[in-house]
């Protein structure tokens, strides 16, 4: 009986170790993948816009991350590449000087053109939703607008 008891458990212990050893390792918080770097807006030498294109899709901009110098005039290109979901681009921030809000329909590009003064970093999404849903800045659709 003591035989069997003890060779039981061995089973059981030799099982839990194979299924450690057979098992999927573990995935460690899991990045995502290839995140886009920032984008370093350059300055158009014909006119001195730091001039971009931001492609807005459900639910996101591309790039997500600007990169400007403070004191210089900003021009993004907000190009939607949606076929019906209207999307929108807003960027406030009272002590910073900044006021955008601007719609962008499905399929449309809209120029928006600001100086950004302050150097800090600022937030702009989309507030669109459907009732009761969450907002598209709910869903990701976010970025961010670093000034130097
Ligand atoms: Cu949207």
């Amino acid at each position: 009986m003591r035989v069997d008891l003890l060779s039981g458990w061995l089973a059981i212990l030799v099982g839990a170790i194979g299924v450690t050893v057979m098992g999927p390792a573990p995935i460690a918080a899991a990045e995502p993948a290839s995140p886009m770097p920032p984008l370093q807006v350059p300055v158009d030498m014909a006119d001195g816009l730091q001039r971009a294109t931001v492609v807005l899709d459900s639910y996101s901009y591309t790039p997500h991350h600007l990169i400007v110098r403070a004191g210089k005039p900003v021009e993004l290109l907000l190009t939607s590449i949606t076929s019906i979901t209207p999307h929108n681009f807003v960027l406030k921030d009272e002590a910073a000087g900044l006021s955008i809000e601007r719609d962008v329909r499905a399929g449309k590009t809209v120029t928006v053109q600001f100086t950004p003064t302050k150097p800090g970093t600022y937030s702009f999404y989309c507030d669109k939703k459907l009732l009761f849903l969450p907002s598209h800045r709910d869903k990701g659709m976010e970025g961010t607008l670093e000034v130097r």
